[in-house]
């Protein structure tokens, strides 16, 4: 059995590089790192050689996210999986995968048509201290929890949760919202790992195929430093600080510099392995900037 391990990385397409070079930097703390290609910037989380990369492509969206599998008989089982379930996929070719920083790669689409690859063996520069773009306190924690989380466009719920299933992850719906309009949302969350969560979907429709990405600090004075940043900056803050009832992280929501969210968060506790649903959450997270398809009630 071939299961995905974690969400290793991501690629985004952005329009305006040097804004997002600074905000990486300035505002989260990551490092950023340009090798000269002039199309795209690498965002450093830990020691892996990049977790993000940021190419200046303009569609200001999600360009691709990676899965990562254990090794190279994972990455042929999980070849063997998607086959027999009619899945089509690509080998990524040498190039491909030296490109991405990978000893191998599949390209395929998620269901919502959001690009997926599947990888294994990631280059990991140990040589190379993690040295983030502003001071902070403690680390991002990535390890075996991967990046973080995801909030993905899926139009079709059920099947998204099938393709999902079948890559190793376990999960189903985590709250009912009672919308205004009388509906009651009822979003799905997925895990792989001891993190609560690694993509979630069925928040409605999206005019992206992101609406969020979630990472986590080490220490809270990381998350206090760059809440003050980003009210700094103003910024503007979709969800204000509050904590979640199913991953129990304490997080606040802002725009990055393409006009969707990234979510900073810390404390989250792992995943139990034990399906529950929630109403709410746990206090905050008001709704305060409107129009980053997080105007619900949490
Ligand atoms: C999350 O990380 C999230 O983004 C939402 C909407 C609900 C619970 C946890
Ligand atoms: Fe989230």
């Amino acid at each position: 059995m071939s299961v995905v391990t974690e969400l290793g990385y991501l690629g985004l397409s952005v329009s305006d590089l040097s804004a997002w070079g600074a905000y990486a930097a300035e505002v989260a703390g990551m490092e950023v790192v340009d090798e000269g290609e002039g199309d795209r910037l690498y965002l450093r989380m830990d020691l892996w050689h990049h977790r993000i990369v940021l190419h200046a492509d303009g569609s200001d969206d999600l360009a691709y996210m990676g899965w990562r599998v254990a090794g190279p008989q994972e990455f042929a089982a999980m070849q063997e999986k998607l086959s027999a379930a009619g899945i089509p996929f690509t080998v990524g070719s040498e190039v491909e995968a030296s490109e991405r920083r990978v000893l191998g790669l599949l390209k395929l689409a998620d269901p919502g048509g959001n690009p997926t690859e599947i990888f294994f063996g990631p280059q990991v520069d140990t040589h190379k201290p993690f040295h983030p773009g502003r001071p902070m306190f403690g680390k991002f924690l990535t390890g075996s929890q991967g990046i973080g989380h995801c909030i993905l466009r899926q139009d079709d719920v059920e099947a998204a949760a099938r393709f999902y299933e079948l890559l190793g992850l376990r999960g189903s719906v985590e709250y009912h919202l009672p919308l205004p309009n009388g509906m009651v949302a009822q979003p799905y969350f997925m895990h792989c790992n001891d993190r609560q969560h690694s993509v979630a979907f069925g928040l409605g429709p999206m005019e992206k195929r992101i609406n969020h990405l979630m990472f986590e600090y080490t220490d809270l004075d990381d998350l206090g430093m760059a809440h003050d940043i980003v009210r700094g900056k103003k910024i503007d803050v979709a969800l204000q600080l509050g904590k979640h009832a199913n991953d129990q992280a304490l997080t606040f929501y802002c725009a990055n510099p393409s006009g969707w969210l990234w979510e900073f968060g810390w404390g989250a506790r792992h995943s139990t392995g034990q399906q529950e649903y929630y109403t709410r959450d746990i206090f905050g997270h008001g709704n305060e900037a409107a129009g980053y398809g997080m105007d619900i009630p949490l």
